[in-house]
């Protein structure tokens, strides 16, 4: 999978801004630099992590002033020759720059293959490179925090780490295997045993970060539910301050769900108003209502809501294991609502009433830990499968040495549980999940 030829992109975005930066990686910068580039400074003289000002030619055609970045390998992004050529931000120039360089030797690069090199050539792992795709679709403050961190390399070395502990058993165990003829004290199983269900604890909190690790990347799920004409379109237009939702008296307005997203002191919040769950309905209607039970199944909070004047009750259906909170809507028809019902939040989606406090409990149901982000969490289900892999394997080791089977059954375990956790940060992978994670990079990335 290396590679030994040279690519170029523009890596920003399209459309007409004050510069573009093409960006080109790969052995042959220099040769292509000199046959498009003049300068003061002769390109065979220019330093690295210098700027240089200078004009582009298309053979004799003059193309752009621009200013040229220079970075040596391996101290640059990809660790390969790196240039980054500025120049003047329009369209027209800007691809006319890039065809100058495709001539002279370069390839268009593929989508994410920039940071496909930089994985690599060792630049950083597979879960760092990973963090670079969360960072740039990062829409809240928390998430770009939590990609921050990966990017930092802090699920890295929590994963290290407990990898080192791995090889250091196993070799220990390795060792003793060599002398088991002559029978091991039972004192020495004990001590694997309590190592290992150190490492097993340590793995279970690495799977149990996924959990927060994908609220903070992809968003923590609200969803909007409840009996027909209670208002819940209302609220939710309300809550994200907008008219999305069709509001009417009609009790089924609203057939298909919608969804939106918002940031809450933040937070990236999945918002979803659904169809009012009732018995009877139009087929229209049905096909409506066995869409809310879907997205009600993967909701990370509920909020149920009620028309408190028509009914003081609340008839929550159960949830298996969701957190729903109880939400009366309409206050404004009833007077003195909190003394009626002190387990529910009051709203009224007409005058505005509550929808602030409703906003703070559903920040405050965010379960994510600070120190937990801090520490590296498991962002994806691609890690997040390798790490429950390992767990699996670790167990296993634990009850080989329980039942003591053989100490080359647990080395064998043992290799298994640290070739998953291998997996995760990319010291073994196979080229199929490389590509489908650089896939979802874009261009010029
Ligand atoms: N007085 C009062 N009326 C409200 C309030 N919220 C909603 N309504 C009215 O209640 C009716 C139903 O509102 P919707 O938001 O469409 O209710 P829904 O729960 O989405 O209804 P379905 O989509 O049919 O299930 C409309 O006539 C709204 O104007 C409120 O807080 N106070
Ligand atoms: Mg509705």
């Amino acid at each position: 999978m290396r590679h030994s030829d040279t690519i170029a992109a523009v890596s920003t975005p399209p459309g007409i801004g004050g510069i573009s930066v093409i960006r080109i990686s790969g052995p042959e910068c220099s040769k292509i630099l000199e046959k498009i580039f003049k300068s003061r400074t002769p390109v065979k003289e220019v330093k690295s992590h210098h700027i240089y000002y200078g004009t582009i030619y298309n053979d004799n055609l003059l193309i752009d002033e621009v200013l040229v970045s220079i970075f040596k390998k391996p101290n640059s992004f990809t660790g390969e020759d790196v240039i980054e050529i500025s120049c003047h931000g329009g369209t027209f120039v800007t691809q006319s720059v890039l065809n100058t360089i495709l001539k002279n030797g370069a390839r268009h690069a593929e989508k994410g293959e920039f940071t496909k090199r930089a994985f690599l050539n060792g630049k950083m792992d597979l879960t760092e490179a990973e963090a670079v795709i969360d960072l740039i679709h990062a829409s809240t403050k928390h998430s770009l925090e939590a990609a921050t961190y990966q990017l930092e390399g802090k699920l890295y070395n929590s994963i290290n780490q407990i990898l080192e502990e791995i090889t250091s058993v196993r070799s220990e165990i390795e060792l003793d295997i060599d002398f088991s003829d002559q029978g091991l004290e039972h004192k020495k199983y004990n001590d694997y045993l309590s190592i290992l269900k150190k490492i097993k604890s340590k793995i279970e909190r690495l799977t149990s970060t996924a959990h927060e690790g994908l609220i903070l990347r992809d968003g923590y799920r609200v969803v909007i539910a409840g009996p027909p004409n209670a208002g819940k379109s209302s609220v939710f237009n309300k809550i994200i301050e907008n008219e999305r939702a069709i509001v009417t008296d009609v009790p089924g307005t609203t057939r298909d769900y919608i969804e939106e997203d918002i940031a809450l002191e933040g937070y990236l919040v999945k918002l979803f108003d659904t169809a009012g769950l009732r018995e009877r309905a139009d087929k229209v209607e049905r096909f409506g209502i066995e869409k809310s039970y879907k997205i009600l199944k993967n909701a990370n909070l509920i909020l149920w809501v009620e028309d408190c004047s028509v009914s003081r009750e609340t008839t929550i259906p159960n949830f298996e294991g969701i957190h729903v909170i109880s939400v009366l809507n309409k206050s404004d028809l009833i007077k003195k609502a909190e003394e009626i019902n002190k387990d529910s939040i009051f709203v009224s989606a007409k005058t505005g009433d509550g929808i602030n406090k409703l906003k703070k409990i559903i920040v405050e149901n965010i379960d994510v830990n600070k120190d937990d982000v801090a520490i590296g969490l498991i962002t994806n289900s691609r890690q997040l499968g390798a790490a429950e892999k390992s767990l699996i394997a670790i167990k296993q080791a634990i009850e080989t040495t329980q039942e003591k089977k053989g100490l080359e059954f647990i080395a064998f375990d043992l290799h298994e549980a640290s070739e998953y956790l291998e997996e995760i940060i990319g010291k073994i992978s196979n080229e199929d999940i490389i590509n489908s994670i650089f896939n979802r990079f874009c261009v010029g990335k």
